[in-house]
């Protein structure tokens, strides 16, 4: 077995070439991805969901990166332009976009995920990397994938899987995997009606979190096959995996914080009620995510903008936000702000209250509105006097889309608006 030490898994995130997919619909998360990939979804006050696995890239040591783009992708592909040319071309390292550009075949765009590395073989086979590394654009977390590489080196395996234990009944959204006591994995079903429950352990599964570790050649040779193969979706955990487990020897990665071996944090914001949640979760004073963690920081593009505002005008009318976090370039006059995560350049303005809601950038929420359990996107003038969370049947007849669990999503198509910038 090879020395496990730091140099050893530096040596191998130096070889590896890491594969962010950022090009699937997220349709689950309804208007906030209507004109807009689920990567580039805002997240956290400051970031978008893709500068999560591009930040754990850039802290694990992997600075070979290729972002796969397909659907709605323009936000995306000018948020990581903007702020993810940082990489030194001339030590090798890069971030680069590759759009579905039809290299293979003149008439197809990336079917399944497997496609999606497929049609850029030729790309891949030009940086000549040891490992692929192949994420999902659209998860939240912190993960070290240097340890998941030397896990993969150390047990022989052809290709890894990252997993995590979850409740039984959430893990019909999730390839669920069978392993023996040696963690190799026996059986795959993608998105099972009925998830078979972890051997002693009633009520959890074993999820495929839709990451893995390719050996170079193994992943090669995999995609031409399943490229040959009629009736394949392309994708890898509809296609690939039931097959290779079968075959090859695949094992399973436990994702475990390294710090106390308990499961990790890791969010697949798919709704919005899991979005709206997932944020607000940030503002607690000790969030099961932090984003004040100089050791692993989590890096975007930001505009340059001032600090954020409170203005006080008189007694009725202070300008304060309590229990919440808010960004840059934000102005809160006259109004409160309770329990609430306002994004960049958010202006609120007198006698207006906002609780329990996620605001994006540059939302304008005019005087005397009452405002809760909502999401506001990016780009909303909310008119003086408006209501919103308070009455589902009232939000739904003024055309906002209210959520299974009460969470009212307000855009500025559903205004009636033009984007203004
Ligand atoms: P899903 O999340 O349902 O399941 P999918 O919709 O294929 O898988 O998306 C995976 C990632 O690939 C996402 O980041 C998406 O944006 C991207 N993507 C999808 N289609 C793409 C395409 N054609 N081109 C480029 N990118 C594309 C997967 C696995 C499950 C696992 C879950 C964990 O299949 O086994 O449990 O991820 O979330
Ligand atoms: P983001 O908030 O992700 O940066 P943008 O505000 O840039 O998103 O919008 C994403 C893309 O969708 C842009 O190309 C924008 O011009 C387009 N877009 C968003 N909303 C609308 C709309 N209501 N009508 C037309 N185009 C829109």
């Amino acid at each position: 077995m090879p020395d496990a030490g730091p140099r050893f898994v530096s040596r191998l995130t130096r070889n590896t070439l890491a594969l962010i997919l950022a090009g699937g619909r997220g349709s689950r998360l309804k208007d906030l991805t209507r004109w807009r990939a689920k990567p580039a979804v805002p997240f956290g006050g400051k970031f978008r969901i893709v500068d999560f696995p591009l930040s754990n890239c850039i802290n694990s040591g992997i600075r070979r990166i290729g972002v796969l783009t397909q659907y709605k992708a323009h936000s995306l592909i000018r948020h990581i332009q903007k702020g993810w040319g940082f990489l030194r071309g001339e030590f090798g390292e890069f971030v680069e976009l590759w759009p579905a550009q039809q290299r293979v075949a003149e008439t197809a765009w990336y079917a399944g995920t497997a496609d999606a590395v497929f049609q850029n073989l030729d790309i891949i086979r030009n940086h000549d990397p040891e490992y692929v590394l192949i994420l999902a654009g659209d998860h939240v977390y912190k993960m070290d994938y240097g340890t998941m590489i030397a896990h993969h080196v150390e047990t022989g395996a052809d290709l890894t899987v990252g997993c995590l234990e979850v409740p039984t009944e959430g893990a019909r959204a999730f390839g669920v995997m069978d392993v023996d006591t040696e963690g190799q994995v026996r059986g795959f079903v993608e998105k099972p009606a009925a998830p078979p429950e972890l051997p002693g352990q009633p009520g959890l599964a074993l999820a495929s979190m839709g990451i893995y570790v390719f050996n170079r050649d193994f992943l090669y040779e995999q995609l031409i096959r399943d490229a040959d193969q009629p009736g394949s979706s392309r994708d890898f955990g509809k296609d690939m995996l039931p097959y290779v487990i079968e075959h090859y020897r695949v094992m399973a990665y436990p994702f475990r914080d390294p710090k106390s071996g308990d499961q990790a944090y890791w969010r697949d914001v798919g709704t919005v009620d899991a979005f709206w949640e997932a944020n607000l979760e940030l503002i607690g004073v000790t969030p099961p995510l932090s984003l004040y963690d100089d050791h692993w920081p989590i890096w975007t593009y930001q505009e340059q903008l001032p600090p954020a505002k409170f203005v006080f005008d008189s007694d009725e009318r202070r300008g304060m936000a309590v229990d919440s976090m808010v960004s840059g370039g934000c102005i809160i006059s006259g109004a409160t702000v309770r329990h609430s995560l306002l994004f960049s350049s958010v202006r609120v303005n007198s006698y207006s209250y906002v609780q329990d809601s996620v605001v994006l950038p540059n939302v304008e929420i005019g005087r005397n509105c009452h405002i809760q359990r909502a999401v506001i996107d990016r780009w909303c003038r909310i008119a003086p006097d408006t209501t919103i969370g308070y009455d589902r049947a009232a939000d739904e007849a003024a055309g906002f889309y209210v959520s299974e669990g009460g969470i009212t999503l307000v855009t500025p198509d559903m205004l009636g608006q033009q984007i203004n910038r």
